[in-house]
């Protein structure tokens, strides 16, 4: 299993995808006969996606799949942060875009954007975020198992932690440790009870969107507060669960359900324990600036 830092991956994808912007300038709104183009042909019929691996761009592949109104779209995968630079820029130049969102999530605190409407559900209603720990922990480490099924974030505060983020360069070990500090009531009731080890090893893995590297690492200071010797793992939604299944990890915070990652939990459903939720209220779509005039999924065109 491998480890990276966030930051440098997002350092990487900015710089790709300026290479990309730099390559394709946006063409005006005036097609060759001078007609009015319609926001579709706008848009390329290309949705911004996310990365390749993200459980969102399946869901996204469903939506592409089912809305005739999307029938010859495609969706441009990249990463998070080139999806973020993309939105950027061409909000800056009040221009459309489609993007693949999420929340919660800074973007909405930084700039106007809806969601558009999904009258066939693809996005679901609400996510929330599920705590999943390999089989055999509540055995071999109850403290652990404890902790982890006490874990709990409000939204408002995962949010304020979020925008802090955002100004911190999301540094999110200096984030988590703020947090910890400025929330030692909370930290308080989580540990209430609960034995110190001394240096049992624990494994956590995490996916690499900031609500996860936040709830990770809070969830990895609070641990070694009570003497834990915590592996933070940072890897993809297929990867974590494969590493919960087999045992290779001991637990995530970061399964988003029922929508975004309900293929990869079917898949191995039965070979982990769920302990519940950790944070409602999540949601998943497609979002656009609010200064574009549609609405709905259905609003859009088909590719010819
Ligand atoms: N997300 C944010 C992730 C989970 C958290 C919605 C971009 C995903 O699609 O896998």
């Amino acid at each position: 299993m491998f480890e990276f830092k966030w930051k440098k991956v997002g350092v990487i994808a900015a710089l790709s995808l300026s290479f990309v912007a730099a390559g394709c300038s946006q063409e005006g709104n005036e097609s060759e006969g001078g007609a009015s183009k319609s926001v579709s042909e706008e848009l390329e019929y290309t949705i911004t996606g996310i990365e390749p691996g993200a459980g969102q761009t399946e869901t996204n592949e469903k939506a592409l799949a089912e809305y005739e109104s999307l029938a010859g779209w495609e969706q441009e995968t990249s990463s998070s942060a080139a999806m973020l630079t993309s939105l950027e820029k061409t909000i800056d130049n009040e221009e459309p875009i489609i993007v693949a969102a999420w929340s919660p999530h800074y973007k909405f605190a930084k700039w106007d954007l809806k969601y558009l409407e999904d009258p066939k559900g693809i996005f679901g209603e609400a996510e929330y975020i599920t705590t999943i720990v390999r089989h055999g922990l509540k055995d071999e480490m109850p403290e652990a198992y404890t902790l982890f099924d006490r874990f709990h974030w409000e939204l408002a505060d995962m949010e304020a932690a979020l925008l802090k983020a955002q100004e911190m360069d999301f540094d999110f070990e200096v984030v988590a440790q703020e947090w910890v500090e400025e929330n030692q009531e909370i930290v308080a009731e989580w540990t209430e009870g609960v034995e110190p080890v001394d240096g049992t090893s624990l494994h956590l893995a995490s996916t690499a969107w900031d609500t996860e590297l936040f709830s990770a690492n809070v969830a990895k200071l609070v641990f070694e507060q009570l003497g834990y010797n915590v592996k933070l793992s940072v890897v993809d939604p297929s990867v974590l669960f494969e590493a919960i299944s087999t045992g290779d990890a001991d637990g995530s915070l970061s399964p988003w359900m029922p929508a975004t990652h309900g293929a990869f939990y079917g898949e191995y459903e039965g070979q982990f324990e769920d302990l519940g939720e950790n944070l409602s209220g999540a949601k998943i779509g497609l979002a656009v600036p609010t200064y574009m005039e549609i609405d709905s999924i259905e609003d859009l065109e088909p590719k010819e």
